[in-house]
């Protein structure tokens, strides 16, 4: 077996700016990785290295723009462990805590 890794994927219904978002980051992977999130706004958005099996949490209040979702650690963005996010509403009221979770799977 390689210790090829698939590209992580970030599922997300809507995105309301001005609201926190709580990220659940799981690795099921077989190496370390993280998570980081970059963009307007955001300043040390990351979360520790998570090993193997076990999760790690990430909140973050958006504005209206583009940011980018990512592992931090070295190499794995270029592996694709990456995906822009687009939020685009602006939030009328408070809303609950919406989740996202990105899962970095290893493949071959
Ligand atoms: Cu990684």
């Amino acid at each position: 077996m390689t210790p090829r890794t698939r590209a992580a994927t970030l599922t997300l219904l809507s995105l309301a700016a001005l609201v926190r978002y709580t990220f659940v980051a799981r690795n099921k992977g077989q190496t370390t990785h993280a998570l980081e999130i970059t963009g307007p706004g955001l300043k040390n958005a990351t979360t520790a290295t998570i090993n193997p099996g076990q999760s790690a949490t990430l909140t973050v209040t958006f504005k209206k723009g583009t940011y980018d979702v990512f592992c931090p650690l070295p190499g794995h963005k270029a592996l694709g462990m990456n995906v822009n996010l687009v939020v685009r509403v602006r939030a009328r009221a408070p809303q609950p805590l919406m989740g996202a979770t990105t899962t970095a799977v290893p493949g071959g």
